[in-house]
């Protein structure tokens, strides 16, 4: 038997679940945004998302000042506590659903449920504390998840290549490193086109 087609340019009645054709709709892929406390990961998903996102924001009060180190970030005075969540049309046919890893060490169980039917990492870096995103990029190569580096760059901050962080942290050839703000929206677009087209290029991690 077969079952005619609804098509919203021709028929304005509303879509029943029966007549939804999946053929048409957009591919969803998940991936992770992962990097040490307060490199940007929120302002990422915030500047990209096209639904209003979601957030999990904590106030931050003295009870954690010995734990997390503001001098970076001295206007900071939030930390996600969960995730992040937002939504991105890449292209007609992709979406991506783009998920924001809480920070701090304390928050990191999180990361096993996040991580669960992602195509792939993001691993934000700031050139002054390069070290705190190592955490991100031994989880994502323990579990096999193609991921790419975002250097989110502070104003203030020295300007490195690409090269020396990749140097610096000493990431594998395969695996793409960009130099990114994560406050731009189109500097956040690239950093996923950038993972999307190296997860699907095939390459083995
Ligand atoms: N100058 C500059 N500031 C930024 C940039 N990205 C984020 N910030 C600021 O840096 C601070 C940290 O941003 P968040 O997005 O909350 O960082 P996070 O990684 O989500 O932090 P946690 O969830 O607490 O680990 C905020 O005050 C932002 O306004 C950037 O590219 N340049
Ligand atoms: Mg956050």
């Amino acid at each position: 038997m077969a079952f005619a087609v609804f098509d919203p340019a021709i028929d304005d009645e509303p879509v029943q679940p029966w007549q939804y054709d999946r053929s048409r709709a957009p591919v969803a892929v998940k991936v992770l945004v992962a990097g040490g406390f307060g490199v940007g990961k929120t302002t990422f998903v915030s500047s990209v998302s096209e639904i209003a996102p979601l957030r999990t924001e904590a106030v931050m009060t003295q009870a954690s000042a010995d734990t997390d180190d503001l001098s970076a970030t001295p206007e900071k005075n939030t930390t996600t506590v969960a995730m992040d969540f937002g939504r991105v049309t890449l292209a007609d046919d992709l979406v991506l659903y783009v998920y924001g890893t809480p920070g701090q060490e304390r928050f990191w169980f999180m990361w096993d449920d996040l991580v669960r039917g992602a195509i792939g990492g993001i691993v934000m870096a700031d050139t002054r504390r390069l070290r705190d995103c190592f955490p991100a990029l031994d989880y994502f190569e323990s579990c096999g998840l193609p991921y790419a580096v975002a250097v989110n760059h502070f104003d203030g901050s020295h300007a490195y290549e690409p090269e020396d962080v990749r140097e610096a942290l000493t990431i594998p050839d395969r695996v793409p490193v960009l130099i990114m703000d994560a406050r731009r929206r189109e500097s956040v677009v690239e950093s996923l086109l950038m993972l999307v087209g190296h997860a699907l290029d095939g390459t083995p991690e």
